[in-house]
């Protein structure tokens, strides 16, 4: 007999349930192996005894005909209904199973008609503007693979975690639906997305009410549910389309919503060492609430037991929960078990983070003077509109000519045009900025005699990614020697999921930063979320000051790109005083020239 481990089983069963499936066999039998291949992943015991001892059929779920092919399977390494269908189509066709909106039946059009069989192939179709002229696909499908394809090949790169900045719209959309349900007394986010983690792996959303059914029953008819995966008596938990989103929702009641949030809120690492912390003062806490133990029940375990407590004790907020510990509330972007417990312990914990309502001027943003998509009045009266008083407009600079940076000449026409938009688009004070390609050896992309007469010049890598440490960092401690550089942008290059940080050695980078005041930024463009939190920490720490910037490209993106940037900032614990754009425009100005 072979040995065949149960994973490769349970793939088998998969892969075979989802040929099939392409084949267009019925959705019973399709379903037959997925509840078998379940079944096997759950199993306990061995699979070999279960095999040799034909005791298959005695699990709930594993029929004869499934039976034989894991046994098959076991004690050859073939299954050969899976072989034969398999050579069917080309190797990688179960790819395009996993792009949200293609189904099955999507998947085989595709397939029967253009003869596509990966992702790669799906992408060119798209890309050609072949898949619209199939029947029943159209334009706006073509789009839609276009977008799932993108999430798939993410999901495939990243070990399913998704970008923060794509799941929560959705997220947000949902929370808004089940506060409408009927009974619902308090709802929130939890997890990853409520502390602001720039990836998730799913959203955890926590409600109170006194009957639970009603409200699942009117969240799993939230219009993007795909799937309900599972309902129980106090969580449900559904896929949605278009993301492929886990969304779990518990419900319960409002005595014990506080510290359910809590607990779902996480993160893992923070609770355990609250709980240590707990168990010292003779309390438990777990999913269920806080309890005061029995005398003596501390010393006797170390670990907590449910008959060793004794009372329940109320917590109606969060707040209440650390207030049993003799702590400060922890805010939950910094629930990670980076030094905030400690820090609460002694009441140090920041109590003024950066927030949206602080934020005075709009920094770093494109108009169509270069790659953007809105003309600069459109800008002006969008940032003046959100109550923004000052907007920099910061264009790309003449090496990016992929992005329409600006030549000299431009350059000074657009200073023109900035004049003009000052005189027509009153009560928002526009600033000359650039954001100015640092080159390979370090030089900006202007003379200096250019750069001195702009109100604000961003530094920033958008070429040469691929340079090692050594030349990475010497490259840009090279644009900190310039005195007219004043923030350096989006540090890393990072694109989430996409393309890795820079290599550069970051403190040395930041203790020079320090040194010569240049201001660093936290770009708020959701694929980059730059710097990060861990990085916004050792600048703070080097007394370094931040802009939160928006990089928008769009009037949508003036919006839309701030919490973002708020979110690294806040996660690196960034206090009001911190962060420039805080300021009003003379004090940002002065700030900038700090140097
Ligand atoms: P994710 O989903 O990987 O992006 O990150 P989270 O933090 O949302 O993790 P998730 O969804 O697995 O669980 C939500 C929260 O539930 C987590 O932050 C803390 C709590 N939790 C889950 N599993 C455990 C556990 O084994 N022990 C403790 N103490 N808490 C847990
Ligand atoms: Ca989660
Ligand atoms: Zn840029």
């Amino acid at each position: 007999m072979q040995s065949v481990d149960k994973a490769s089983v349970v793939k088998a069963l998969r892969d075979l349930g989802a040929y099939l499936q392409l084949n267009g066999e019925n959705a019973f039998k399709v379903r037959a192996y997925d509840i078998a291949a379940e079944r096997i992943a759950g199993l306990s015991e061995e699979l070999g005894p279960l095999v040799a001892e034909k005791r298959l059929t005695a699990l709930p779920g594993i029929g004869e005909s499934i039976a034989k092919k894991i046994e098959e399977f076991v004690s050859t390494g073939k299954m050969e209904t899976l072989d034969t269908i398999r050579a069917q189509f080309p190797p990688k066709m179960l790819e395009l199973m996993t792009v949200p909106e293609l189904g099955p039946k999507k998947a085989k059009a595709l397939f029967d008609q253009l003869g596509v069989g990966s992702l790669d192939d799906l992408e060119r179709a798209c890309r050609e503007q072949k898949v619209r002229g199939l029947k029943g696909f159209g334009q706006k499908t073509e789009e839609k693979l276009l977008a799932g394809l993108e999430i798939a090949r993410r999901a495939a790169s990243s070990g399913g975690r998704k970008r923060l900045g794509d799941v929560r719209p959705q997220a947000e959309a949902l929370l808004e639906w089940v506060k409408q349900a009927p009974g619902v007394i308090r709802a929130s986010l939890g997890g990853s997305v409520r502390r602001q983690r720039e990836t998730v792996a799913d959203v955890d959303l926590i409600a109170s009410a006194a009957d639970a059914a009603p409200v699942f029953a009117h969240f799993q008819k939230f219009p993007l549910v795909a799937e309900v995966l599972g309902a129980g008596e106090s969580k449900s938990s559904v896929r949605l389309k278009e993301t492929d989103l886990q969304v779990d929702l518990r419900v319960l009641p409002d005595e014990d919503f506080a510290s359910a949030l809590h607990h779902f809120t996480g993160s893992k690492a923070h609770h355990i060492k609250l709980r240590g912390l707990a168990l010292e003062k003779g309390l438990t806490i777990s999913e269920w609430g806080v309890f005061r133990m029995k005398d003596g029940a501390v010393a006797q375990a170390g670990v907590a037991r449910h008959e060793n407590a004794e009372a329940k004790l109320p917590v109606r907020t969060e707040a209440d929960l650390y207030a049993l510990l003799g702590m400060q509330e922890v805010p939950p972007e910094l629930r990670e078990d980076w030094g905030e417990i400690e820090a609460a312990l002694e009441h140090r914990l920041p109590v003024d983070l950066v927030g949206a309502q602080h934020i005075r001027g709009n920094v770093h943003s494109h108009t169509t003077w270069s790659d953007g998509a809105n003309s600069l009045e459109e800008m002006a009266r969008a940032a003046k509109a959100l109550g923004f008083t000052y907007f920099t407009v910061t264009e790309h600079s003449q090496t990016s000519g992929y992005a329409g940076g600006l030549t000299l000449d431009r350059l000074k026409a657009q200073w023109d045009e900035i004049d003009r938009v000052s005189e027509t688009v009153k009560g928002i004070r526009l600033l000359k900025g650039i954001e100015s390609d640092i080159l390979e050896d370090g030089r900006l992309d202007y003379p200096d005699e250019v750069l001195e007469q702009l109100d604000v010049v961003i530094g920033s890598i958008h070429q040469r990614h691929g340079q090692d440490e050594a030349q990475m960092t010497k490259r840009v401690l090279a644009a900190f020697d310039n005195p007219f550089l004043h923030i350096w942008g989006h540090p890393t290059g990072r694109l989430i999921n996409k393309r890795e940080p820079a290599p550069m050695r970051m403190e040395e980078i930041l203790d020079k930063a320090a040194k010569k005041g240049v201001i660093v930024e936290v770009n708020g463009c959701p694929d980059r979320m730059d710097l990060a939190p861990e990085h916004v920490r050792l600048a703070l720490a080097r007394g370094l000051k931040l802009s939160v910037s928006t990089d928008a490209h769009s009037v949508n993106e003036l919006s839309a790109h701030l919490p973002f940037a708020l979110a690294s900032a806040r996660k690196g614990w960034a206090r009001v005083g911190d962060v420039v754009n805080t300021l009003d425009a003379d004090g940002f100005l002065g700030a900038l020239r700090q140097r």
